[in-house]
């Protein structure tokens, strides 16, 4: 191996391999791609600058790189299932570049949009303060629910109607329930709104026909292609036709340089693979583990957010078990738990140390867990969050299990 002649990088590569296969990850934005898709990560197509589009660059030998893209596209349509009304961006670096490709490409500085709130599992990009999104925008958030913790779409409309926003967001990355995008557009054609929808967090899931789509209505649709889609770290923008152009644009030109050939590549494949029977076994799994593992998490009294789980993710709320998100983070990443901390909607605490965690089971799926692991896997964050001189006895117990399990 070439790394080899960069040992101290090739060491780090090699620590990091070991961690994830001695750690259960819960991250429900984490996965693990395929081995093709990290050999199209990376491969040689990394040494190409392509700016432009297929057909349209500006530099010289592209040839094989149009192919590389146009073929991307195609097999993202498929697995989406949608025709000609929608065209394909696959350039952009991630999730975050994709959404501002989107405001920029539509909307003008200071003009409204709506999204939803951080702490009821809303994305910084969906105009958060702290983000560009929420600082070159009018940004009117939406929550959840107080009673249910879940969306309430009468509030949204009513908030809609009242601020008439020129863009309204769906799509969240801490909720963990079915999202009804085609509320969301109706709402947004009632007051003259485009509708966006980021399904990051549930593509797969989308993709497998087991969350609604937002196709064939939704305006524009971005999706990282790293999650529950399990494919290299980036995104796509999928939106109609009569946007295209300025969605191009606003990508590159507008916001990125070249695009990052090798991820273009490696973003075909896990499309590929999206296609898949075995890709649709998988994501029902995802399903049926996070389900039973909330269950368990349950019985340990611990209280759920919206009080269960429809997708990938569950979002405990810790404060009966008196300890903070960081605190839990930090406790159960001691005994080989890797979660994120996370606020709950409303949450008096702050984003840095938050009130809840949120649990998600993608990788942990791939790696070939199943119901009778979530059992396991909740049994040890109740002890871990109630007893905290048991951390290095079941960082062992953690250690030795993982490695019965696959890890690419
Ligand atoms: N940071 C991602 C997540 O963890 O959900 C979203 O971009």
């Amino acid at each position: 191996m070439n790394l080899k002649k960069h040992p101290k990088i090739y060491n780090l590569i090699k620590a990091e391999e070991r961690r994830q296969a001695e750690t259960i990850n819960l991250i429900p934005s984490e996965n693990y791609p395929s081995k093709a898709v990290l050999e199209a990560t990376g491969s040689i197509l990394t040494a190409k600058y392509s700016e432009g589009y297929p057909g349209r660059r500006y530099y010289a030998g592209n040839e094989i790189y149009d192919k590389i893209e146009l073929l991307a596209q195609k097999k993202a349509k498929e697995i989406f299932k949608i025709d000609e009304s929608y065209h394909v961006n696959v350039q952009p670096y991630s999730g975050t570049p994709a959404n501002l490709a989107v405001y920029l490409g539509l909307l003008n500085f200071g003009d409204p949009i709506m999204g939803m709130n951080l702490s009821c599992g809303g994305h910084l990009s969906h105009g958060h303060k702290v983000s560009f999104s929420g600082r070159a925008y009018k940004v009117i958030q939406y929550g959840v629910s107080q009673a249910t913790k879940r969306i309430n779409y009468d509030e949204i409309r009513k908030l809609a109607k009242k601020h008439k926003p020129k863009l309204i967001i769906s799509g969240f990355t801490a909720y963990p329930r079915k999202i009804n995008f085609r509320k969301f557009h109706q709402i947004a054609k009632e007051v003259g709104a485009i509708s966006m929808a980021d399904i990051s967090h549930i593509a797969g899931l989308i993709v497998a026909g087991l969350h609604p789509s937002p196709f064939p209505f939704t305006d524009i649709v971005t999706t990282t292609t790293h999650k529950t889609l399990r494919g290299p770290r980036g995104a796509i923008i999928i939106c109609k036709n009569k946007f295209a152009k300025v969605i191009d644009r606003a990508v590159f030109p507008g916001i990125q340089g070249g695009p990052h050939n090798n991820i273009t590549a490696a973003k075909a494949v896990c499309f590929e693979e999206a296609r898949k029977p075995a890709f649709r076994k998988y994501q029902e799994q995802i399903i049926k583990n996070a389900k039973v593992l909330a269950q368990e998490l349950k019985k340990y009294g611990f209280n759920l957010i919206s009080g269960g789980t429809d997708n990938h993710l569950i979002l405990v709320d810790l404060r009966n078990k008196g300890i903070t998100g960081k605190e839990a983070e930090e406790r159960l990443e001691k005994a080989g738990i890797i979660v994120n901390r996370n606020t709950i909607p409303n949450d008096p605490r702050k984003p840095f140390n938050p009130s809840g965690i949120r649990l998600g089971t993608p990788a942990v799926t791939t790696r070939g867990m199943r119901e009778k692991e979530m059992k396991k896997i909740a049994f040890w964050i109740s002890e871990v969050i109630s007893d905290s001189k048991s951390l290095s006895k079941i960082r062992e117990e953690v250690r030795k299990w993982t490695i019965c399990y696959l890890h690419t």
